[in-house]
């Protein structure tokens, strides 16, 4: 296959996200962000919540590289870049008075990205809430919704001229179960009334932050993205069916049916009535969001025992997938196929108008030796996931792009630098950019001029 068959209407990009590749957290007026606070806090131990105990201050540097950066995605032959902006470099506290250096910021991004031929693809928030929203209960608390979609505003005023394609959320799951309530990324709560309240609130957001998008850009390409697993169960008979739908209404659909206008899936999974408790009336249209587009995010399947808490100990971070199956240096399960259940699962709900695949990739344990990074199996675990997505396409499905995850080596979250999501090698040393022979793939696949 040949990934320029998909089509010339067919969007190749690569993803990336602020805080796991800007560092310069303070520079132009910027205020922290809840990731900013949680990789500094000390245990008694000493002991940060990230495991190799780095942070994102430096990270890949992006925020002083960008133009190299985005010199480096069209080498390769992108034709898009999705990013993200750090709302707190807007916004430094959440709310109120705009930080005219951090818009300026974005817009040299975005017109360095314009002068390459690359198309830029905006997501609004990808995790780092500002500290000082945060401080008023952030996502626990219905107010940081309505700051969302004030902040949306704003960006959609400032570079609506220039930027087409939006996504507001990247990952609710990731916000809400790993942030709210298991606790191992920022603002690293862990209960109950946390989990429910911030799912709410993060599905309100949506809706409100669409329409606040839709009213100021009318004719742009709005979307939003989740990460998605296919539902299967693990044991036998009755029972991994059980666990199967339970997980699937836990980790799938009480992020998507939301904000399609279904409310929340209790049928399935009973835990999540405790929701209810944050609902108000008008709150299911409140959630229903005006969207063009669901970016799918995929990278392996989560097992879910049935557990009392239906999911909980299914997701990656956590030790999920793997399971006997061939898995990434992060033990998380290869399963291409899964790309294809996720796809047909959210077609069939018949009311996105169009799929991208916003995220997909893998971390293997690369090797840099004289001056090249061999990754075959980076290059096998592309080509049979992107195989899914034609399939699709061949199957009639509206999924027109598909981004890699990631263009450069970055900051991991809780897992730190030690994970290597590249298509370009990152020598934290001297913040040196070396292209993976899956970059090189990719570049002779889609016309860039990267060669080795
Ligand atoms: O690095 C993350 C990204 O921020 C969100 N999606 C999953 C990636 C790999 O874990």
């Amino acid at each position: 296959m040949r990934l320029r068959d998909l089509g010339d209407d067919f969007t190749w990009g690569v993803a990336t996200a602020a805080y796991q590749i800007e560092g310069s957290p303070d520079a132009d007026g910027k205020g922290p962000s809840i990731w900013d606070t949680f990789t500094h806090k000390k245990d008694w131990r000493g002991k940060t919540p990230v495991q190799d105990g780095t942070t994102g201050d430096v990270a890949t540097d992006s925020y002083r590289r960008y133009p190299q950066d985005i010199a480096l995605i069209a080498d390769l032959g992108f034709d898009a870049y999705r990013f993200s902006v750090a709302w707190s470099r807007i916004q430094p506290t959440g709310s109120g008075k705009v930080n005219q250096a951090g818009l300026d910021y974005y817009r040299r991004l975005v017109d360095t990205c314009l002068e390459a031929g690359v198309e830029p693809w905006l997501t609004l928030f990808h995790w780092d809430l500002p500290q000082g929203l945060q401080d008023t209960g952030g996502w626990t608390n219905r107010e940081t919704a309505h700051r969302f979609a004030d902040y949306t505003q704003i960006m959609a005023e400032a570079l609506g001229d220039v930027v087409q394609h939006w996504m507001l959320f990247n990952e609710p799951l990731n916000i809400v179960i790993s942030g709210h309530l298991v606790g191992a990324f920022a603002p690293g709560k862990r209960s109950f009334p946390a989990y429910f309240a911030s799912l709410h609130h993060v599905n309100l957001a949506t809706g409100w932050g669409s329409r606040a998008l839709r009213a100021t850009l009318p004719d742009a390409d709005i979307g939003t993205t989740q990460y998605l697993t296919p539902p299967i169960g693990s044991g036998f008979g009755p029972l991994a069916d059980l666990a199967a739908r339970s997980a699937d209404a836990v980790l799938n659909r009480a992020f998507v049916e939301p904000i399609i206008g279904m409310g929340y899936p209790w049928e399935e999974a009973g835990i999540l009535k405790g929701v209810k408790a944050y609902m108000r009336d008008g709150d299911v249209e409140e959630m229903t969001a005006d969207l063009d587009f669901l970016g799918i995010q995929y990278y392996t399947r989560l097992r879910a025992p049935f557990l009392p808490i239906p999911g909980l100990w299914t997701v990656p971070q956590f030790g999920g997938g793997g399971g006997g199956a061939e898995t990434t240096s992060l033990g998380w399960e290869i399963m291409p196929e899964g790309l294809g259940m996720v796809i047909d699962a959210m077609n069939a709900y018949g009311k996105f108008p169009r799929l991208v695949v916003t995220e997909g990739g893998a971390s293997f344990d690369d090797v840099l030796a004289d001056g090249r990074v061999h990754d075959p199996r980076r290059i096998a675990y592309y080509e049979d996931h992107i195989a899914q997505v034609a399939d699709a396409r061949a199957r009639g499905v509206p999924v027109d792009g598909y981004f890699a995850w990631s263009l450069l080596d970055n900051f991991e979250w809780a897992l730190g630098l030690v994970p290597r999501f590249g298509l370009v090698y990152t020598d934290y040393a001297t913040q040196e950019r070396i292209i993976k022979d899956s970059g090189y793939w990719f570049a002779e696949q889609l016309g860039g001029t990267a060669r080795p």
